[in-house]
């Protein structure tokens, strides 16, 4: 092969690792739920402290929403699952929801 032959590459791989899409879980305000049964159902299903159960409560019962926590798709929609099976069983109109992050 000749000194000054120059290779170049017959495919270039561009490398394509997509982030997955990131979905935040969203605690609505109502007039009824009680504080306490919110804040039980954050301890219980997103292992809150408390203190930041209560906070997160809080900032919905003021503002309308809260934002619980922000994780994968699929982890967003279980949790929410649970929680709203948790609200039904005690009859109560708590609404979680998950969406995408912008
Ligand atoms: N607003 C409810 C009350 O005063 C408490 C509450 C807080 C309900 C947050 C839902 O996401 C909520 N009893």
């Amino acid at each position: 092969m000749a000194k000054d032959t120059v290779l170049t590459p017959k495919t270039v791989t561009k490398p394509k690792v997509e982030k997955p899409r990131l979905y935040k879980v969203l605690l609505h305000n109502d007039d009824y739920t009680p504080r306490e049964f919110v804040t039980i159902v954050l301890k219980v299903v997103f292992r809150m402290s408390e203190e930041t159960g209560y906070r997160v409560m809080m900032t919905a019962h003021k503002f309308g929403s809260a934002v619980v926590v922000v994780c994968t798709r699929e982890i967003a929609e279980t949790k929410v699952t649970e929680a709203m099976d948790l609200a039904k069983e005690a009859g109560m109109p708590l609404l979680f929801t998950a969406e995408p992050e912008e």
